[in-house]
């Protein structure tokens, strides 16, 4: 191999390693957890910022780490306990907004975790947006992670605690 297509390989290389900001789509601070060690399911959190241009939607989201991936929000099942449902429209961020995706809100379930999500390991987990397409993000797993102060509590929801 030349030296110029060793140095074309590397660029191209880098360029693919930064698909966040190709596409447009930021998120911060996010990170996944899971109830206990022997939980069968989990759920990421993050800030999705939507820097391309144009109004999108996140429809769907993608992991090797569990079987099934959704899109969940929390509603208030009237008594008092919250719920989660899927949001099968999912979630709409305008063009140079913010959607927090959080404890007790809107958030990624992974359901059938394919191994347990342990403390300072990191998953993939790809994000699919109407117009932006699929990007791929690396999350932290962060399971001594606070729930802001703002989240509802959700003590005796097992599993599903989170
Ligand atoms: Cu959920």
């Amino acid at each position: 191999m030349s030296f110029r297509t060793t140095l074309a390989a590397t660029f191209a290389a880098t360029l693919f390693s930064i698909p966040a900001f190709a596409d447009g789509i930021m998120v911060m601070d996010p990170y996944a957890r899971a109830a206990s060690p022997s939980a069968k399911s989990g759920a990421a959190f993050m800030m999705i910022h939507n820097e391309t241009g144009q109004d999108d939607t996140l429809i769907a989201a993608r992991s090797d780490a569990a079987a099934r991936v959704e899109l969940h929000t929390h509603i208030d099942a009237g008594d008092g306990v919250m719920q989660m449902v899927e949001v099968e429209e999912g979630f709409p961020i305008a063009a140079g907004d913010m959607h927090h995706m959080k404890r007790g809100g809107d958030h990624v379930m992974l359901m059938g975790l394919t191994g347990p999500l342990e403390q300072g390991a990191s998953i993939d987990v790809t994000l699919v947006f109407e117009n932006a397409g699929e990007v791929v993000f690396t999350i932290p797993v962060d399971n001594e992670r606070k729930p802001p102060a703002d989240a509802h509590g959700h003590g005796g929801h097992g599993d599903h605690d989170h």
